[in-house]
């Protein structure tokens, strides 16, 4: 408690020398040159897409239905995720407008502080609870290491010796203790992340870069949240940090149709997983199909309001609350959600890291320039993908991030926005030394064996782990020797 205290107050320090770091360079910059150009500058870069990216609603109907068929039947060991799914019960985009406005906003009376008390939190991630993907004989070694800077709460694991019964949420879990072997562990190093001006930043204040893989949906592809893969993606592939992605409006959405529990127990599990691995951890709230954040906004509440309870004491979680608005999403609506939703995790974890999408897919960072938010240690995503989006949004990178804009790249592809067609190394290698430029945290798409370029997997190969390099991608084989070379 006293460490995560005073964590606490170095992180207020930081943020304040942020503050006034921008307030000194100023970040507004509500005539960017590019802003204009980009939304149609990419016709020249993406022939067949004006805007460079996928258009969710044309894309849906076509991409989900074929998605499922070739992922779960040969792959999924009994996943119980797929069949229903009832993609086509999304509400069409274009009705939607009126929901921006957000008059259920579930008012976000969530924040009670008496969600916190009792869930013994730092006991949760029972990895035994997922029965589709959770590799039952893992669970006690998942997390070991587990955020030794974590609460080192003593009251953790109460008494409640559990009976008999292996109920769903007994699993006596591995309780962080103390941190004996703190020294040698990345987690324990770094600590709690904050941003300070452009920069993430670990416990002593120093300049960190995250990097890693995301996963595909987890309803789609729930087979590669187990602890051997994520052991393979940090010993083989050297990353530091995987992103678990939450459809919540498409295949399985979490406000789609989808399991709500099995769904939060894979965010355990993985959670679980990339902890015993000494990695961070992004819970992100892939907000797609859905356009607007605010129209699942009830859901987003009451998801992080529970998510964040059980981890509040955890230090290596990143909370992304809406991965790509887009279509009539604005940046004010965008605001406007992200205004009620981060103050309800922040209710549990005050100086949690937390990443906010834009729109156009989140492109539109100079939008949240001109206007950012007044929280924190908050960061702005970005996302490419090498063969549609190339100077333009380069440079409106660029020109965000030295005008002080702290940005997150928290998905990139090395093909076009479609997911598919070309991989493009030069362009993504130009991408990547940008990144490498400003140190910025970058993630790429997707983890699963799914007939389509961006998968890092090949679809052949049904593996949940330990792959050899004969059964990667292209970009997989690519990208492991990138991050392997870092
Ligand atoms: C794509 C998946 C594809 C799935 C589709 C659903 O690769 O299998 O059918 O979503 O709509 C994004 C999104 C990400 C997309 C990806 C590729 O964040 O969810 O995944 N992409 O289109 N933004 C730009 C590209």
């Amino acid at each position: 408690m006293t460490t995560k205290i005073m964590m606490t107050k170095k992180k207020k320090a930081l943020a304040l020398a942020g503050i006034l770091a921008l307030l000194l360079t100023g970040c507004g910059q509500p005539d960017h040159p590019d802003t204009a150009a980009l939304s149609g500058a990419n016709a020249t870069e993406a022939p067949s897409d004006t805007t460079g990216q996928p258009d969710t609603a044309t894309q849906k109907p076509t991409a989900a239905p074929s998605a499922i068929p070739d992922a779960t039947p040969t792959a999924a060991p009994g996943s119980t995720a797929a069949p229903t799914a009832a993609p086509t019960a999304v509400p069409t985009p274009t009705e939607a407008p009126a929901s921006v406005a957000a008059p259920t906003a579930a008012p976000t009376a969530a924040p009670t502080p008496t969600a916190v008390p009792t869930p013994a939190p730092t006991a949760a991630p029972a990895p035994t609870a997922t029965p589709a993907a959770a590799v039952p004989t893992e669970a006690p070694t998942a997390v070991p290491t587990a955020a030794p800077t974590a609460a080192p709460t003593p009251t953790a694991v109460p008494t409640p010796a559990p009976t008999a019964a292996p109920a769903p949420t007994a699993a006596p879990t591995p309780t962080p203790t103390a941190a004996p072997d703190a020294a040698s562990s990345f987690l324990s190093t770094h600590g709690a992340l904050a941003v300070n001006g452009t920069d993430l930043v670990d416990q002593n204040g120093e300049k960190i870069q995250l990097y890693g893989i995301s996963t595909h949906g987890l309803a789609w592809f729930p087979q590669y949240v187990n602890e051997d893969a994520f052991r393979t993606l940090h010993e083989d592939w050297k990353i530091n940090c995987v992103r678990l992605a939450l459809y919540t409006d498409e295949y399985g959405g979490y406000s789609s149709g989808g399991d709500k529990e099995n769904l939060k127990n894979l965010i355990r599990n993985g959670i679980a997983y990339a902890t015993g691995q000494d990695m961070y951890v992004i819970v992100d709230w892939h907000v797609l199909n859905d356009r607007d954040p605010g129209v699942h906004k009830a859901d987003a509440v009451a998801f992080f309001d529970e998510m964040v309870s059980e981890y509040a004491d955890y230090t290596n979680i990143i909370y992304e609350i809406c991965n790509e608005p887009n279509g009539y999403a604005t940046w004010d609506s965008v605001k406007s959600y992200a205004n009620e939703v981060i103050p309800v995790i922040r209710a549990h974890d005050e100086d949690a890291v937390i990443l906010v999408g834009s729109p156009t897919w989140s492109q539109d960072i100079d939008k949240a320039a001109a206007a950012p938010l007044d929280f924190d240690n908050i960061m702005y995503t970005l996302h490419f993908y090498a063969d549609t989006h190339r100077d333009d949004l380069r440079s409106r990178l660029e020109n965000c991030v030295s005008n002080g804009l702290p940005v997150f790249i928290s998905e990139f592809g090395t093909c076009d926005a479609s997911g598919n067609g070309s991989n493009n190394f030069d362009q993504t290698s130009k991408w990547l030394e940008l990144i490498e430029k400003y140190n910025l945290s970058f993630f790429n798409w997707s983890l699963s064996n799914k007939a389509e370029t961006s998968s890092l997997i090949s679809s052949s190969c049904a593996k949940t782990a330990d792959w050899t390099e004969d059964e990667l991608s292209e970009s997989g084989k690519w990208l492991r020797n990138y991050f392997r070379n870092k």
